[in-house]
């Protein structure tokens, strides 16, 4: 039997016991696609500089898309992820290579 305590919490609307409602954000993986034409040595600085890789693990992720053609460069909230994909291609299009990025709900 509920205490009268309780009743008028009820009758206030008030939540009594109420999971946190805490929402996670949607996360969004930024995919680079190979080409024939990017420098292998312009796709690792790209890694390095936008997406914080240490040399090794930009040329690893590299080396990923040359042989299987696509690749995740990291994962990230749509804001940032969306960010991320335009900077690439921002640099791409200066320096006139075809490098193409995209994204994809993770
Ligand atoms: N395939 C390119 C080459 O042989 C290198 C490359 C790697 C290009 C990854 C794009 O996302 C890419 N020069």
């Amino acid at each position: 039997m509920n205490s009268n305590q309780d009743n008028n919490d009820n009758q206030r609307g008030l939540l009594l016991e109420s999971k946190p409602k805490t929402k996670k954000p949607s996360m969004y993986n930024v995919l680079l696609m190979n080409d024939d034409y990017t420098p292998m040595e312009f796709v690792v600085m790209v890694l390095e500089k936008v997406f914080n890789k240490k040399s090794e693990e930009a040329n690893q992720i590299m080396l990923h898309v040359h042989k299987n053609g696509i690749g995740v460069c990291g994962t990230f909230t749509y804001e940032v992820a969306e960010s991320k994909c335009k900077s690439v291609m921002d640099l791409a299009k200066k320096n006139e290579h075809p490098l193409q990025c995209t994204l994809e709900k993770s």
